[in-house]
């Protein structure tokens, strides 16, 4: 795999894909970036771009992990003490899963929003900014039901983390898109580059493949997951026989999360899948590719129920160390 299609697995976007190409062609050093909200207990959705993290480590770059303490208050998750413990747990969570921290930066937002420069600079984006577009920019990653003027300021400082952390790459699930939209038009207004971003899909939900996975709403996998939860989730999951015929078909098209996690989880992770089964049902399945094992749930030679099995074995496999982490925090 070339260093463009190392950096580009998995994603649903690039922009722009010239602005990606040249940053493949000397990947050394670049440095990329994801920002998190702090909350308790690392979900599926933050270990998704986490993998991305670890690709992008392999290749060559250097990453930073932006704790968003001071985000996740302008959107109203808690008062500023609590955010900053749940940071720092959180932190723990991630170098659990994989983000070992000789070569990750973990930054808290805080330690340099607060600065003279930093607020000048937001100020000057607020000036090039109607209230309308930061509305909706924020309109996939607002909380609550009340549109405030933190919701409108979020997005601006977003925009600024790539100039002040000096990221060459900003990564973020597709519902960052608009934010990050709206710091490619606006930075440049203030004498800096427009951000080059790579979004990730959305896992949809587990139990109906429809909408997407979230902690909020239906059901979704975190790391405090024991084994037997894990296995109860997946096996109750969306997983018919065949994968959806058109996955960039967003209309009524159900989506298999099983696949998905098989896709962007699993296979990230482990590189190969065996899928065990008893003689009597044929043996052992063992797959090098996503695309080898979507292919036997079509043709009906990986029955979904192996497949689950396979999923949940995995999951817990990715998760044991966090959910180990999680044990020790809360003792
Ligand atoms: N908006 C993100 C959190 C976040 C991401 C980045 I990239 C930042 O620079 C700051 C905050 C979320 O929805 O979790």
């Amino acid at each position: 795999m070339d260093a463009y299609d190392q950096i580009t697995r998995n994603a649903s976007e690039v922009v722009t894909e010239d602005e990606v190409r040249s940053l493949a062609e000397d990947p050394d050093g670049k440095r990329a970036y994801v920002g998190y909200e702090p909350s308790g207990v690392l979900h599926i959705g933050h270990m998704l771009t986490a993998n991305k993290l670890i690709q992008l480590q392999e290749a060559g770059f250097e990453v930073v992990v932006l704790l968003a303490d001071v985000h996740a208050y302008l959107n109203g998750k808690g008062t500023f003490d609590e955010i900053r413990e749940t940071a720092t747990r959180m932190q723990e969570q991630f170098v659990a899963y994989g983000l070992d921290e000789e070569h990750t930066e973990f930054v808290l937002g805080s330690e340099f929003q607060l600065e003279e420069n930093y607020a000048l600079d937001l100020h000057a984006l607020e000036l090039e900014t109607s209230l309308s577009r930061a509305e909706r920019a924020m309109a996939e990653i607002k909380g609550g039901d009340t549109v405030t003027v933190a919701h409108a300021v979020y997005p601006l400082m977003q925009a600024l983390d790539v100039v002040y952390l000096d990221v060459d790459l900003a990564i973020g699930g597709m519902e960052q898109r608009k934010v990050h939209m709206l710091a490619r038009d606006t930075l440049p207004s203030i004498g800096e580059d427009a951000p080059t971003c790579l979004h990730t899909p959305l896992i949809s939900d587990l139990s109906t493949g429809v909408g997407k996975m979230s902690s909020s709403s239906g059901v979704s996998i975190s790391m405090e997951d024991s084994e037997e939860e894990l296995r109860e989730k997946v096996n109750k999951a969306f997983c018919p026989p065949s994968r959806d015929p058109d996955p960039d078909d967003d209309g009524n098209a159900r989506d298999n999360p099983v696949l998905q996690i098989f896709e962007y989880h699993v296979f990230p992770r482990f590189g190969e899948v065996v899928v065990e089964r008893p003689e009597k049902y044929g043996g052992n399945l063992e797959y090098d590719d996503y695309e080898s094992l979507a292919a036997d749930l079509d043709s009906g030679e990986l029955h979904p129920a192996d497949a689950k099995g396979a999923l949940a074995d995995y999951l817990n496999e990715l998760v044991a160390p966090g959910r180990e982490k999680i044990r020790e925090q809360r003792s």
